[in-house]
């Protein structure tokens, strides 16, 4: 015998059990009234019952608002966004869909927008990126941010890759085992600095001056490029662990948020960059 909810019970028997005895002795008027009774309890219930079994689950609609990176369009400026390589959805479950959505096409857009407008007209409108972060007047904050934002996220999008992770091959791998002993140490220094960062900011894999691989870590939207850096270098890795990175999927967890970055590494990229930077030296 199936079980039944106290509430629902109520509404299934009552009018059907207290009706079956009396039923060929009732007046017209009587049965109006438990009909509409009936009706009257019918309706309460099945909105009572309605409310119980409600899961918030995510509704179609939900699903809908995960665009496509291509239609993301910065206003006319100097800066231009970089092309996300790979869908929203490509990274799940390691980075979600709705994350990198909002990620590219709210705050990347933002920062590259603000970057236009707070630069146009000045003497660093048309240097690099690179050259505009180390000659910047870390003074002024909107620059600084917008800049840092800009250039920090720019790094991120192809950092990362679908079907990637794993360990470098190729040259970055022997400069890792030379500077770090091996892969293993390199990983959980990373790991360190980009879970002991406090509040918003960024974990960074950097060549020095010297040409020898570092790790360290930046507060906000600043980086290894500018002159307020305590080790100075060129990024070949960034991982953001701004809250807006990982919060709507991990929430607090940024330890497990970092793990999973370590499974979308794009390591053919970071070994490039190794060596644009080295051959730059
Ligand atoms: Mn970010």
């Amino acid at each position: 015998m199936i079980k039944r909810r106290p509430e629902l019970a109520n509404w299934q028997s009552i009018p059907y059990v207290t009706a079956k005895n009396k039923f060929k002795h009732m007046k017209k008027k009587y049965l109006v009234f438990l009909s509409l009774l009936s009706l009257v309890l019918f309706s309460c219930n099945n909105k009572k019952l309605t409310e119980v079994v409600e899961v918030p689950l995510p509704s179609k609609e939900d699903k809908m608002i995960i665009g496509n990176p291509e239609d993301v369009k910065a206003d006319d400026g100097t800066f231009k966004m970089v092309a996300l390589p790979y869908s929203y959805e490509a990274l799940a479950p390691n980075i979600d869909a709705l994350t990198m959505e909002l990620h590219y096409s709210k705050h990347y857009l933002t920062y590259t927008n603000n970057l236009n407008k707070v630069i146009a007209g000045t003497e660093l409108d048309q240097l690099p990126i690179e050259e505009v972060l180390k000659k910047l007047d870390v003074s002024n904050a909107d620059l600084r941010n917008n800049a840092g934002g800009f250039y920090n996220h720019s790094l991120f999008w192809d950092s990362m890759a679908p079907k990637a992770g794993g360990q470098p091959k190729d040259t970055l791998a022997l400069a890792i085992n030379r500077d770090f002993g091996s892969f293993a140490n390199f990983k959980s220094q990373f790991e360190a600095a980009a879970e002991k960062r406090f509040g918003s900011g960024w974990a960074w894999l950097i060549t020095d001056k010297a040409g020898k691989l570092q790790i360290t870590d930046s507060a906000n939207q600043d980086n290894p490029l500018m002159s307020n850096a305590e080790i100075k270098g060129t990024p070949i890795l960034g991982l953001d662990v701004w809250e807006h990175a990982y919060y709507l999927n991990y929430q607090y967890k940024r330890r497990k948020y970092i793990d999973a970055f370590f499974n979308v590494i794009n390591w053919k990229k970071i070994n490039e960059r190794y060596e644009e930077a080295m051959n730059a030296k």
